[in-house]
């Protein structure tokens, strides 16, 4: 079949909870992606950051071959022999001390909001039912109803209330601002290091450290969701890591699985996740031992293969070229590791034509809030990547 037959099946038979730049794809390797024509393409999106060890990464696909021929799922009713090895390595590679798997990343949102909330009435003595949350205008932390219920992005909640209560937003970057919002009845702050879907904004340099005095000063657990920010997209395993700090609650997703499967964690320094006994909190397939092998593979592959240094240098090389180019219509170009984004004056047109004119000469990428280009390509880009992908992006940049 053609792409265009694989369109209309789409069209005919999907929900249209998405509008797809018309590119069929088949395969992948490292950063690259083929269509069904046999079209080749740099994948700049890195399905928003989860395929970070590259297309197929051949060492993950292994660990996944391996374990799928042994043992898949056994629900927690049971242990298994990869999960308390998953739980060791990721404590050592992010100083955690406790961990709860889950499976998609809003899952691993939901499952700290529970905590934090049961936390506030059990250990910080909050009245029952009044725990509130601070959260950043312009957030994303997922689509399921409790989420969307503090989302500030009219597209993310119109129609879908009524919401859960218990947040309050504050302007993101602003620690005033925080800390004037704090209350009794505040549990926790729940924010991205850097705001992925608003556009790749870094907050000031400085104010991740003021959060985290001002959450340690009025008894609050600092939330740090790294979804998005994670395992080595900044440079970093974490992206606190530029600050210097650590959050009490750390949520990750996305790179854990290297994109091969839906695998997401709550990381707690303090005893934060002590509150849930058993049966109060749980997931069917979170912990399953193929999860727990392919985390466990995907995390290996950022460390043994240096993906992190790789980051930094690439970002450092990508983004020099991206500061290049020379066009009155690009606002700001932005960016830490290989999380880096081009945004437009709101009179240039749009950023969608780019990134449709950037397809055309066989480079992906996603436009968010209409005027910015998102660039976020597997850590594992060469140089030789690189520099093939600024010989496109930069002319078409420049128009
Ligand atoms: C979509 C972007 C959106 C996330 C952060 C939690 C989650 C995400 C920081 C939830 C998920 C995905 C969801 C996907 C597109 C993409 C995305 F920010 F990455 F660009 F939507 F904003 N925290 N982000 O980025 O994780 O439940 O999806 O596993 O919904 O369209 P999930």
């Amino acid at each position: 079949m053609r792409s265009e037959q694989y369109v209309l099946l789409e069209e005919e038979f999907g929900a249209h909870n998405y509008k797809p730049l018309d590119v069929v794809l088949e395969r992948g390797k490292g950063v690259w992606v083929w269509d069904v024509d046999g079209k080749k393409y740099m994948d700049c999106l890195s399905a928003y950051s989860a395929v970070n060890q590259g297309h197929c990464n051949p060492s993950i696909l292994r660990a996944m071959v391996e374990q799928a021929r042994k043992l898949t799922l056994t629900s927690r009713a049971f242990r298994n022999d990869q999960l308390g090895l998953l739980y060791k390595e990721l404590c050592e590679l992010t100083h955690s001390h406790t961990v709860l798997p889950m499976n998609s990343g809003a899952e691993a949102v939901e499952t700290a909001l529970k905590a934090v909330r049961k936390w506030g009435y059990m250990v910080k003595g909050v009245p029952e039912d009044e725990a509130e949350i601070i959260v950043c205008r312009n957030n994303f932390h997922g689509r399921t109803i409790s989420i969307i219920s503090f989302s500030t992005d009219p597209v993310s909640t119109t129609g879908f209330g009524p919401f859960t209560p218990g947040f309050k937003v504050v302007d993101f970057g602003d620690a005033t601002a925080f800390e004037a919002a704090i209350t009794e009845r505040t549990v926790a702050f729940l924010v991205e290091p850097i705001q992925g879907e608003a556009g790749v904004i870094i907050p000031p340099e400085g104010y991740l450290r003021d959060i985290r005095r001002m959450c340690d000063e009025h008894g609050l657990v600092l939330i740090l969701d790294e979804i998005q920010t994670g395992l080595g997209r900044t440079g970093t395993m974490l992206a606190e890591e530029h600050e210097g700090i650590e959050a009490d609650l750390t949520l990750i997703g996305k790179a854990l699985s290297g994109g091969f499967y839906p695998v997401s964690a709550v990381l707690s320094n303090a005893e934060v996740l002590g509150v849930f006994k058993p049966g109060e909190h749980g997931s069917t397939f979170g912990g399953n031992p193929l999860a727990c092998a392919v985390a466990r593979a995907a995390l290996k592959v950022l460390v043994e293969d240096n993906l992190l240094a790789n980051a930094r240098e690439m970002g450092a090389l990508f983004i020099k070229g991206l500061r290049s180019i020379d066009n009155p219509k690009i606002k700001d170009v932005r960016g830490r590791g290989l999380l880096l984004a081009v945004e437009f004056h709101t009179d240039a047109g749009g950023a969608r034509q780019y990134c449709k004119r950037l397809k055309d000469a066989g480079l992906l990428c996603k436009e968010t809030h209409e005027t910015i280009i998102r660039f976020a390509p597997p850590l594992v880009i060469t140089r030789e990547e690189v520099e093939w992908a600024l010989e496109r992006i930069v002319p078409v940049l420049s128009e």
